[in-house]
């Protein structure tokens, strides 16, 4: 074929456009939604493509950039999309790729890729439908190949009058080149988003996963918009074993990362873990980059793989003895910082979402390769072998304490000191209706402050329990010093009130309460507080958290007020900024009151500013900030008193009282 004839679109082929106009009129049929999501679907749909020529082994460079005039360009280099005519279409594969639906992946013929990344799988077609317009550059055989195409709005402004994503443009040789790679710009369509605005962040956060997940390949990714200039470059040579060292970055880890990476049954596997000095396992878990949130066979075989490995070399070298039951996967994994990726070709899925492998060779091929490396590793690291054996063991007996402290709990006549049914602690006071889908729990500091959320709060739905002095550490004490006939009296009527039980009999769904909020004062002991009680939510109850139940007060820290003839013009300030603008505002006859206490503030004044849903300010509490907290638990318990009131100034969220 002679360079410039590549033929253009002719008129026949116009039914294809057909397709793309069925996108534009239903687009989140294709990408999920036209809000913010699917606007970033369009630059996952892009970048897919190139990381399938990333493992395909022939790109090692994927650039992004977001441009001054809205659009974004994705570019590689890798071979370049085939110039050459599609069979089965008759026209050149690009325009194949951008105009006809569920044509990526297999550009070029042939068996197209195997180990694809094309998780959306709607392919560029998608893009170029939603976009004003598009254009593709092309670097192959020392040419460079270009086409455009753009949606040309029909007369009576109707989408399906419009000519949706048509090459306006046929696909040119412009001139040689030395480069190799393909290019893509397009611009997502105002007409089609809401909200155009691609987020930094957004994108930064998955090419820096992207980036780790392919060792060795470059991500740059640059904004070139108004009012920005920015260019980051993500590369890791060591994969995802620097995934790990991130991950565990700020946390106390136990040894050094332990790195498998090698190949069985055609599936490649890849496995990086580090334990730290958390309870909660963390495994993120990807098939040919894609993540599986909901794991899968992959994670199932390497989970069997670790236990068994595991459990065998506790009993060859007596760790466990004869009459010891098999240690289990759980107890194995507590503070696990775990990454395995896999490529495989073709793999299955369970869910439509694509979010959990189906596929059985993967489970046996994870099984077996782990447990081959990680025999081998156990027996040329003993220290280690020995230190994962011995922390499973100390998680088993502490469950086991749990099992026990909860059974005393809900038979407190078997044993135990105290006779007779327990009551409620009269600290508690209910909600006047049973609605767990809307009820709130106050945990409130101090009795004074618990008389006032008690006489302020909306009794229909909000339960005030007052907590005398401080809870206990729950990282200190055992679990019957804790829950049971013998524990703590504040943290029993706790776990008794929320309903869900703990240990192993923790259900979630149990939970009789929609928010629990912690109510404290703005100071250096309600900080404390705060802290304890996260630990004792993080350590116990992680799932309400998960589930965003757990919440923290946020009481104001001023009242600035003036005195009027009858009452007073009130306007509460959570911060300094708030409380100069009210003083301006009242001028003269401005006062200030410095809230000290929740106990300051009588009933009224509790229910409008911290406690009625209208006005208050909550913060939901987030796993990794409960995770923090539990982290500096140790500081906070510790004799030196200086790390302890840094560490409270610079994260608690509120100011702190001056001393
Ligand atoms: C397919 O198999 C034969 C050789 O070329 C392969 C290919 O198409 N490679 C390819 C496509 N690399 N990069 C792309 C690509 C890059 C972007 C930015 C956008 C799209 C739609 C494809």
């Amino acid at each position: 074929m002679s360079q410039n004839t590549i033929p253009a679109y002719t008129d026949e082929d116009i039914r294809v456009l057909k397709g793309l106009t069925a996108v534009r009129v239903r687009p989140g049929m294709y990408i999920g939604s036209t809000g913010s999501r699917g606007l970033h679907h369009l630059i996952w749909e892009i970048i897919d493509n190139c990381k399938d020529e990333v493992l395909a082994g022939f790109c090692d460079t994927i650039k992004v950039t977001l441009n001054a005039n809205g659009s974004i360009t994705v570019e590689d280099n890798g071979r370049g999309i085939p110039v050459g005519l599609n069979k089965d279409e008759g026209i050149p594969t690009p325009t194949v790729v951008f105009t006809v639906l569920h044509a990526g992946g297999k550009f070029g013929g042939g068996e197209g890729y195997k180990k694809s990344g094309g998780l959306h799988g709607v392919g560029a077609s998608v893009v170029n439908a939603l976009s004003e317009w598009l254009e593709v550059e092309i670097y192959r055989d020392g040419h460079t190949y270009k086409q455009r195409f753009e949606y040309i709005p029909g007369p009576d402004g109707d989408v399906n009058s419009a000519q949706v994503g048509y090459p306006v443009t046929s696909l040119e040789n412009v001139g040689e080149t030395r480069k190799r790679g393909t290019r893509v710009t397009f611009k997502p369509d105002s007409r089609v988003f809401a909200d155009t605005t691609v987020m930094y962040n957004v994108l930064r956060e998955r090419l820096r996963d992207n980036a780790f997940l392919l060792k060795g390949v470059t991500i740059v990714l640059e904004d070139n918009r108004p009012g920005t200039k920015v260019e980051e470059t993500f590369h890791f040579e060591e994969g995802i074993k620097a995934f790990i060292q991130y991950l565990n970055d700020g946390k106390n880890t136990l040894h050094d990362i332990v790195y498998f990476e090698g190949e069985k049954d055609g599936i490649d596997v890849e496995l990086a873990f580090q334990f730290n000095d958390n309870s909660s396992e963390n495994l993120l878990s990807y098939v040919n980059t894609i993540p599986t949130i909901d794991e899968g066979t992959h994670v199932s075989g390497f989970r069997n793989a670790f236990t068994k490995v595991l459990n065998d070399y506790a009993r060859r070298n007596t760790m466990l003895k004869k009459n010891d039951k098999n240690l289990s996967g759980n107890d194995y994994r507590e503070g696990l910082m775990a990454v395995l990726s896999i490529r495989m070709d073709d793999p299955q899925f369970e869910s439509q979402t694509k979010d959990k492998l189906g596929s059985e060779e993967a489970r046996s091929a994870v099984e077996g390769y782990i447990s081959e490396r990680m025999s081998y590793y156990l027996e040329e690291n003993p220290d280690f072998a020995r230190l994962l054996i011995e922390r499973a063991i100390e998680a088993r007996r502490i469950k086991e304490e749990i099992r026990k402290a909860a059974e005393a709990l809900r038979n407190p006549n078997k044993k135990g000191k105290k006779k007779g049914k327990r009551s409620i602690s009269d600290k508690y006071t209910p909600p006047s209706k049973k609605d767990p889908e809307n009820n709130e729990l106050f945990i409130v500091e101090g009795d004074s402050a618990g008389g006032s959320a008690i006489n302020g709060r909306n009794r229909n739905f909000q339960a005030v329990l007052s907590l005398r002095g401080k809870p206990i550490n729950v990282e200190k004490k055992k679990i019957y010093e804790i829950i049971g006939p013998n524990g703590n009296e504040e943290i029993n009527t706790i776990v008794e009130v929320i309903g869900t039980g703990i240990g192993d009999e923790f259900n979630a769904n149990n939970c009789t309460f929609n928010k629990i909020i912690i109510m404290t004062d703005a100071d250096y002991d309600g900080a404390h507080i705060q802290i304890l009680l996260l630990t004792l939510f993080y350590r116990y109850f992680p799932e309400l958290i998960k589930r965003g139940k757990v919440f923290i007060a946020q009481p104001p820290l001023y009242k600035v007020y003036r005195q009027l003839k009858k009452g007073q013009d009130i306007v509460y300030a959570w911060t300094e900024e708030e409380k100069d603008a009210a003083q301006k505002e009242f001028g003269k006859s401005a006062e200030i009151q410095r809230y000290k206490g929740l106990g300051e503030m009588n009933a009224e004044q509790l229910w409008d500013t911290t406690m009625n849903p209208q006005t208050r300010k909550l913060i939901q509490v987030d796993l990794e900030e409960a995770a923090e907290a539990e982290r500096i638990v140790t500081i906070l318990m510790g004799d030196k008193v200086p790390p302890r009131r840094d560490w409270i100034e610079t994260n608690v969220k509120f100011v702190m009282e001056e001393e």
